[in-house]
């Protein structure tokens, strides 16, 4: 139910954040809501979905969407991720657009202008931490000659104040709308989907190479019993082989996946939290129909 008491003035919009892989859009997105709502690695193409967060402040609601890294699409999975970048693009009533500020500058102006955007545009040159020297006004010029682009911010995701000239930014080009969401609300994903992206989280943390590019995470069963919450997951891997890699010498690889998961999901949802985890192999599953869209692809 949506709260129909808001003001007139009040204030709601979308806001999807885009960019390549890697540039720091889940950080970004965690580090504004104050929670950790999207799953972070090291690795390229960590987030597969569009993940909506949702910031309520006085009479302001923005929606965010962080979405997977723009990509090529290899395979049909890849195809869905683009998919769900192209849905948040359409909704949107302004773009954060995000690069890493050590990325080709001519690179990244080309991504942006390629998306033929139609709403205000707000570029993110991130990692600034990471350089000693920055060469501001070249990457404002290069950025103020496209039309939709409004301003060049320079920030640290890591950094939780870096977000509040970037709200202050969004605020103003926000239109006057009620809300769309109830104003307590954080994500449109229940937690069934949080867990299995955090389960997924640790492949990426803890698996070398291709391994968590050939996995996915289905949750089979969330119970919430009177002292602890049952959940009961799957691995799905590609390959026998890895399959072996998942579970370990003597099961030690699933045992660490499965205490350090549980660790993050307890921490999510307050409770105690007994963890269950199967590995599945599915030959080819980020290429069938099927499998993708039993996985929530
Ligand atoms: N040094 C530094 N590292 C950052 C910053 N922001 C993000 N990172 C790191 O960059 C890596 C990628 O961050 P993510 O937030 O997963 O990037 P993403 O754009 O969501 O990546 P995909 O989901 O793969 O598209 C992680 O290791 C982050 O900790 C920053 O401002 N400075
Ligand atoms: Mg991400």
């Amino acid at each position: 139910m949506i709260d129909l008491t808001f003001s007139p003035t009040f204030k709601a919009g979308f806001v999807s954040i885009l960019g390549k892989p890697n540039a720091g859009k889940s950080t970004l997105m965690n580090a504004i809501l104050g929670e950790k709502l999207a799953i972070v690695s090291h690795k390229v193409q960590t987030t597969r979905h569009r993940i909506m967060g949702i910031w309520n402040e006085g009479d302001t609601q923005i929606v965010f969407s962080d979405t997977p890294g723009i990509i090529e699409p290899e395979y049909l999975m890849h195809k869905r991720m683009m998919t769900q970048v192209a849905g948040s693009v359409k909704d949107a009533d302004v773009i954060i657009f995000m690069f890493d500020v050590k990325d080709d500058l001519k690179e990244a102006t080309a991504m942006l202008e390629a998306l033929h955007l139609k709403v205000p545009v707000i570029v993110i040159a991130n990692k600034i931490d990471t350089l000693k020297t920055i060469h501001e006004e070249e990457i404002k010029t290069a950025f103020a000659a496209i039309k939709q682009c409004k301003s060049v911010l320079f920030i640290s995701a890591l950094q939780k104040d870096a977000t509040l000239p970037l709200i202050k930014t969004i605020q103003e080009q926000m239109p006057l709308h009620p809300p769309y969401y109830n104003t307590d609300e954080l994500s449109d994903r229940p937690m069934k989907f949080f867990v299995s992206e955090m389960i997924r989280e640790q492949l990426y943390l803890l698996l070398n190479d291709e391994l968590p590019y050939h996995s996915a995470v289905l949750v089979e069963k969330y119970e919430e019993k009177n002292t602890l919450t049952k959940i009961v997951a799957s691995i799905i891997v590609t390959r026998e082989t890895q399959k072996g890699i998942v579970l370990g010498k003597g099961g030690e690889m699933i045992k660490k996946i499965g205490s350090l998961s549980r660790e993050q999901i307890e921490k999510f949802i307050d409770r105690k939290v007994f963890l269950e985890l199967h590995v599945k192999v599915r030959a080819d599953w980020r290429t069938k129909e099927n499998f993708l869209n039993e996985y929530g692809y």
